[in-house]
């Protein structure tokens, strides 16, 4: 492979990158919405879908378990690595990569707020 071709392949898997971005902005509301509507209809309390995709036990979601969230939210497949990276990314307060149950609860009340 040259470098011309690697670039090309660089460039276009940016562009692919960017269409991705623009997609998940676009559905941003969409996917907080659908988030809210599994957390407030299937389960009693946030407490209740807290614990029960915390399969590990630990008191904080890992990126895996944030998936099967997002899965059960029937969020497309297509994005649901990168929306839950999203999801971390924004609501990771201290930084430790995963989204404990503090972290868990403000983002249910800012989801709540912003599709309300
Ligand atoms: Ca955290």
């Amino acid at each position: 492979m040259n470098p011309n071709e690697i670039k090309a392949i660089f460039l276009s898997c940016k562009c692919i990158i960017n269409k991705i971005n623009i997609y998940i902005m676009a559905s941003k509301k969409k996917i907080l919405k659908k988030i809210q509507i599994l957390i407030t209809n299937h389960y009693e309390t946030p407490e209740e879908a807290f614990d029960f995709f915390d399969k590990s036990g630990n008191g904080k979601l890992n990126k895996k378990e944030i998936v099967k969230l997002l899965k059960q939210a029937e969020i497309s497949g297509f994005i649901r690595g990168i929306v839950s990276s999203k999801l971390i990314e924004g609501y990771d307060e201290d930084g430790d990569g995963y989204i404990d149950w503090k972290e868990f609860k403000a983002a249910v009340d800012e989801i709540n707020k912003s599709v309300n």
